[in-house]
C-alpha cells in the first residue's frame, strides 16, 4: 500500500522522474483526460480498424472497478482431492494434485449449480459499484461454460445442469447495464493438441506440442468467435496462460488482430502477448500485443504514467472456490485498495469464486455490499478520475478530475486540521462529498505548497471520508 519502490528495478527509475515532473506540474492538466497509453496497438490491424486505442479504452478508463469471476469444475472438489487438501489456488487443483484428465473430467457429472442465479450475481456486482464482469469462459482445465461446438467438455453436453451459463449472464448484464467480458485461457490441460499430454505436469514450460498450431487456429479461434458472436458485444477478452512454450510473440499479435476483427471496439489484455513480466503484469516493451497491463495480486508501488493497467486480486487466497480458505481481506482493506489503485490511475478487478451450488460465498457478498455502501455516497471520487497529482499524502490517498481533487482520508485528523501538502493551485472551495449541502469547510493556506482544511471532529465515514477540493487548474 505504501509508495515505496521495492524491487521494481528499472520501472522505478523510470517512474520517479516522471512522478517528480507530475508533481511539479501539479494540475496543469487542463483538458484533464488521462493521456492515452502507449499506442502499442495502433495500426496493427493494417488499417482495417478505424477505432483508435483511446476510443476503445474510453469506457474502461472511466469505469475503474470490475468483478472477476472464476467458476468451473474446480468448484466441485473445492480444494480437496481424495480426502486430502491440495495446496495452492483452487482452480489449479488439476495441476497441483497431478490429476489425470481421465479422473478430472468426470467432475462434470457432479457440476449441477442449481442455485445459480445470473440476476443475483449481476446485482451483487452492480450494487458494489462494479461496472464490468470478467468471467472464465474457459480456465486452464479446459472446461467451457457455454455450449461450444468445438468440444463436448462443456456445461451443456457434459453436466446435468445443461444451462447456458454465459448466455444467462449475458442477458442479465445487458438488462442491468454491466459490460460482460470473458477470461479465456490460452493454456489448456484438457486438449490433446495443447498441454494435456504433458501430464503429470501440465504447466511444464519446457514442453512443446507439435499440434499446438492446430489447437490455436481451429479450437481457440473458433471458440473466441463463438463467444463474441453468441454473447457479444463484449467489453474485454482477458487472456491468460500465455507462458506456455508454444505461444510466441507472433501468436500474440495475430490473436490480438483476430479479436479486433471479431469486434472492432473490443479491449484485449496484455496476456495475449508473451511479454509479461511475471506477476508484475506489465509488458516488457511495445513489441508485445495487448491494450493494458495486468498486475496480479499486487498494486504497483507508484502509478505508471501513460500506461493502462488493472490489478486483479482475490478477496481470500484463491480464485476458484476452496471450501476451507477463510483468509479474507477485511472490507476496509479492500476499499482502501480500490482507492489506492484509483489514486495511481489503475483499474481494480476484484475476484469472486462461486461454489459448486452456484453461490457467491457469503464473505465475498458482505464485502462487496460494504464497498457498495461507500460507493453509493462516494463513487464520484472513483469513476472517471485520474491518478493523484499530489504525490504521497500522510492521511490517505487522492484522486483527481478536471478542476477537482478528491481527498480520501483514511486516518481522520484528531486535531480537526487536515494538512494537504504539495498543493500550489488556488483552492476555491472545500466540502465533504457525503454532505448534500456541500457546506464550505474553512481553508487556510499556510505556505506556497500547503493548505490546511478545518474539518469536523468526527469522520463522516471512519474507513474513508472524502473531501472535495474545487481548484483552479492553473
Ligand atoms: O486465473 C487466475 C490464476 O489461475 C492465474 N491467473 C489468475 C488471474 C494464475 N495465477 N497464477 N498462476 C496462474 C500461476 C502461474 C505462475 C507461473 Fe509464471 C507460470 C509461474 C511461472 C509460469 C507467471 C507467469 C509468472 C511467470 C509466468
Amino acid at each position: 500500500m505504501t509508495r515505496r519502490c521495492n524491487g521494481a528495478g528499472s520501472i522505478c527509475r523510470r517512474i520517479y522522474p516522471a512522478l517528480m515532473i507530475a508533481a511539479i506540474c501539479v494540475l496543469l492538466i487542463a483538458g484533464c483526460r488521462r493521456e492515452g497509453a502507449k499506442a502499442s496497438v495502433f495500426d496493427s490491424t493494417g488499417g482495417k480498424n478505424t477505432l483508435s486505442k483511446d476510443g476503445r479504452m474510453d469506457w474502461w478508463r472511466n469505469d475503474r472497478f470490475g468483478m472477476f469471476i472464476h467458476w468451473g469444475l474446480y468448484a466441485v472438489p473445492a480444494g480437496e482431492w481424495k480426502g486430502e487438501k491440495v495446496s495452492g489456488i483452487g482452480e489449479w487443483i488439476m495441476e497441483k494434485g497431478q490429476i489425470p484428465v481421465s479422473e478430472y473430467e468426470p467432475l462434470a457429472k457432479q457440476f449441477n449449480p442449481v442455485k445459480f442465479d445470473a440476476e443475483q450475481w449481476v446485482q451483487i456486482a452492480k450494487n458494489a459499484g462494479m461496472k464490468y464482469i470478467v468471467i472464465t469462459s474457459k480456465h486452464h482445465d479446459g472446461f467451457c461454460l457455454w455450449d461450444t461446438k468445438y468440444t463436448d467438455y462443456d456445461v451443456i453436453d457434459a453436466t446435468p445442469f445443461k444451462r447456458d451459463i454465459l448466455g444467462e449472464l449475458a442477458q442479465e448484464c445487458r438488462k442491468q447495464g454491466i459490460r460482460l467480458c470473458f477470461y479465456h485461457s490460452i493454456m489448456d490441460w484438457h486438449h490433446p493438441d495443447a498441454q494435456a499430454p504433458f501430464y503429470p505436469k501440465y504447466n511444464d514450460t519446457s514442453k512443446s506440442n507439435p499440434n499446438f498450431d492446430r489447437y490455436v487456429e481451429y479450437y481457440l479461434k473458433g471458440q473466441l468467435k463463438e463467444l463474441v458472436q453468441n454473447y457479444g458485444p463484449l467489453g474485454i477478452l482477458w487472456f491468460d496462460g500465455e507462458w506456455v512454450k508454444d505461444w510466441t510473440r507472433e501468436n500474440g499479435w495475430d490473436m490480438f488482430d483476430y479479436c479486433l476483427s471479431l469486434q472492432p471496439d473490443i479491449i484485449v489484455n496484455n496476456r495475449v502477448g508473451n511479454g509479461r513480466q511475471g506477476m508484475r503484469g506489465l509488458s516488457k516493451s511495445d513489441e508485445f500485443a495487448g491494450d493494458y497491463g495486468t498486475p496480479e495480486q499486487e498494486i504497483p508501488a507508484t502509478g505508471l504514467p501513460g500506461v493502462d493497467w488493472e490489478t486483479c486480486m482475490t478477496m481470500n487466497d484463491t480464485w476458484g472456490y476452496k471450501s476451507y480458505d477463510n483468509n479474507w481481506k477485511s472490507r476496509e482493506d479492500l476499499l482502501h485498495k480500490l482507492v489506492d489503485i484509483a489514486s495511481k490511475g489503475g483499474n481494480f478487478l476484484l475476484n469472486v469464486g462461486p461454489t459448486a451450488e452456484g453461490l457467491i460465498p457469503g464473505p465475498s457478498v458482505e464485502r462487496l455490499a460494504a464497498i457498495g455502501e461507500w460507493m453509493k455516497v462516494n463513487s464520484e471520487s472513483i469513476y472517471g478520475t485520474m491518478a493523484s497529482p499530489l504525490g504521497e499524502v500522510p492521511w490517505g490517498r487522492c484522486t483527481a478530475k478536471p478542476g477537482k481533487l478528491y481527498l480520501h482520508v483514511f486516518d481522520w485528523p484528531t486535531n480537526g486540521k487536515l494538512e494537504v501538502p504539495g498543493l500550489k493551485n488556488k483552492v476555491k472551495k472545500a466540502y465533504l462529498l457525503a454532505d448534500e449541502k456541500r457546506a464550505k469547510l474553512l481553508l487556510t493556506r499556510t505556505s506556497a505548497e500547503k493548505v490546511v482544511i478545518t474539518v469536523p471532529s468526527k469522520a463522516a465515514d471512519p474507513v474513508n471520508t472524502v473531501i472535495v477540493l474545487e481548484i483552479n487548474n492553473k
